[in-house]
């Protein structure tokens, strides 16, 4: 897919890299036969998804980290609307971990088709734009950021890559009686990642021993997961992603936002954020502003 690194896939009015989704592939995603027993990590980009298909990974091996240090993740856990998911996906066996950035609107009428699990996470959008511009310094696929001031203005019309943060959460977290659905945030893992690891474990149904999940917790820690190069993305050659410009396992906090907003633009962000999620319960919100 190297000659599309400059296409932009444009579906249901959101942009996509053409790198990796094609019209075709977004349709298989939209059109996808979903199985009761498949597990769906739901995020907006940046929100802590390659964190939870570690720790989904992990569970569903008891702990064992050999699937979680040979397989890549995008292969174990494959994004749905990305190119290669039909042929990862063609003779899988067993219970699916699938992944996507996808909006609610887009999946939801295959979605429901299913009792598939869905596992949400969202994180402070202000630490998600501050990683996302990082990502787009490196990340080839994707446009050049400009300055942060460029990219938060974009990022707050919506008009980024995978499309607005807002509608993302305001889409997922307003229908999620619709699913058998689990809401977690990137900050809550922070704060205590033995009970969001324990909170995976009863949604899903897998009941793991107590030296299981302190494996669990032992590999999916930032530090383990910044070695791990089937999540740190440097299997990915530099004509893609271009390591020497910053790393995918760059900082891994909660707060990082407060080294990049100046006040003008934390009022801007505010008064934004305050507008959007009028209509989103205030508990749904906690740890994302
Ligand atoms: S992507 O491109 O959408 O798949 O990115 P995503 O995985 O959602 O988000 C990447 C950010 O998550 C951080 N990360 C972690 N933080 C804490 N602990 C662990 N184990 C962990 N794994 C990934 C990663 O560092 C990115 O955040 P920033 O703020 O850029 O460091």
């Amino acid at each position: 897919m190297m000659e599309r690194m400059n296409v932009t896939e444009s579906f249901h009015g959101i942009v996509f890299p053409g790198h990796l989704h094609t019209e075709k592939s977004l349709r298989f995603a939209e059109d996808f036969h979903f199985e009761d027993t498949d597990i769906v990590i739901a995020t907006y980009p940046k929100s802590g998804t390659t964190w939870m298909q570690e720790i989904v990974t992990l569970i569903s091996s008891n702990g064992d980290p050999f699937p979680a240090q040979t397989i890549p993740n995008w292969a174990r856990a494959p994004w749905l609307e990305q190119f290669y998911s039909k042929d990862v996906l063609k003779d899988r066996q067993g219970i699916r971990i699938l992944t996507t950035h996808l909006p609610y609107d887009i999946l939801a009428s295959a979605l429901k088709k299913s009792k598939a699990r869905v596992i949400y996470i969202a994180r402070n959008p202000k630490d998600v734009v501050v990683s996302f511009y990082h990502f787009h310094r490196m990340a080839n696929f994707l446009p050049d950021p400009g300055t942060f001031d460029e990219f938060l203005e974009k990022f707050l019309l919506g008009t980024v890559h995978f499309g607005s943060w807002f509608e993302h959460i305001k889409g997922w977290l307003s229908h999620k009686e619709e699913f058998n659905f689990l809401y977690i945030t990137y900050e809550e893992m922070q704060q205590d990642l033995r009970q969001s690891v324990e909170h995976v474990c009863k949604f899903l149904d897998v009941p793991l021993r107590p030296e299981a999940v302190d494996s669990v917790l032992k590999y999916c820690s930032f530090s383990a997961m910044s070695k791990n190069a089937m999540v740190n993305y440097t299997l990915i050659p530099t004509e893609i992603m271009d390591h020497q410009k910053g790393k995918f396992m760059r900082k891994g906090k909660t707060g990082d936002w407060k080294e990049y907003f100046s006040d003008k633009q934390l009022s801007l962000f505010q008064n934004i954020f305050e507008y959007e999620m009028q209509g989103l319960s205030k508990d749904l919100l906690i740890h994302l502003n």
